[in-house]
């Protein structure tokens, strides 16, 4: 028995490997002990092999040691909207984002992104600056793969149950990834979708509103998805990317919590 941490991760793409133009078919992200890394390994396999975007014909799977101390956070709050149509939902969305503090003309602009097709199919997230609306990142259309984070499956299972939330490890990958952005002090919200066309409910999260679930964001079938981080300040780039990818997070839940 090791105290040693490891973070695990997977990409597969469908017509070769991504940068060398591949479809995205999924991602995924573990922190493990030594001995769990077989069953991380299994699980990311099969979460790639059984995705609805397609059946891959690449996949990369790579582990090393997280050699940087591990900061712990509680999950962020979770409210739940339903919507009737995508429109609501797009609308709940925007509006959601201007209590974050994004200016509308920075919402305009991030739409504007999202429409054009060579943003389409990012395995990772855009960072945008909150008051200009530009794109600030230099990653092109790989992305910010936020990674070295995770939920131990038996305190997340405690947790949905509690909130009545699926126990899904879709869900629990997005919480985990929401609290683990919300908690830079730059970020000031997200803004995200699936890109599986069986999976339409979305979210805007920030340390201020919580997690916002939006039942409804795009329809059925659509492979279109997206995450978008907006950054206060574009200055210190490079020290956000590192939190991002680099600095291990993990999520813990204290049933007074309360949350
Ligand atoms: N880091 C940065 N961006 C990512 C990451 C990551 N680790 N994983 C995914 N993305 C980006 C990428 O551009 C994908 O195309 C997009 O997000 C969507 O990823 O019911 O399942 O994993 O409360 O398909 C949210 C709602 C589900 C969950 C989000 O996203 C709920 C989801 P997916
Ligand atoms: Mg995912
Ligand atoms: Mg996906």
């Amino acid at each position: 028995m090791g105290n040693k941490i490891f973070n695990i991760r997977m990409r597969a793409a469908k017509g070769g490997p991504h940068e060398k133009g591949g479809k995205h078919i999924s991602g995924g992200e573990i922190l493990a002990n030594y001995e769990d890394i077989q069953k991380a390994v299994n699980d990311l396999v099969e979460k790639a092999l059984t995705h609805s975007r397609g059946n891959p014909d690449f996949m990369q799977i790579q582990f090393e040691e997280v050699q940087m101390p591990v900061q712990f956070l509680a999950p962020l709050s979770i409210t739940a909207n339903h919507v009737l149509s995508v429109r609501e939902g797009q609308q709940l969305a925007m509006q959601l984002l201007r209590k974050c503090g994004v200016p509308s003309p920075s919402i305009e602009k991030a739409y504007e992104l999202i429409a054009q097709p060579k943003n389409v199919g990012m395995r990772g997230a855009m960072l945008l600056h909150v008051q200009s609306g530009e794109r600030v990142d230099n990653r092109g259309e790989k992305g910010v793969r936020v990674s070295r984070m995770d939920w131990d499956a038996a305190n997340f299972e405690k947790w949905a149950i509690r909130q009545e939330m699926p126990r899904s490890a879709r869900v629990k990958e997005a919480i985990t990834l929401a609290t683990k952005v919300a908690s830079h002090p730059e970020i000031v919200a997200e803004l995200c979708w699936s890109d599986d066309p069986d999976y339409i409910t979305g979210y805007v999260a920030s340390e201020k509103i919580g997690y916002q679930r939006i039942s409804k964001l795009k329809e059925f079938g659509d492979e279109r998805g997206f995450r978008i981080f907006f950054v206060k300040d574009a200055l210190n780039l490079d020290s956000y990317i590192h939190y991002l990818e680099k600095e291990p997070t993990l999520l813990y839940w204290e049933e007074d919590d309360e949350k």
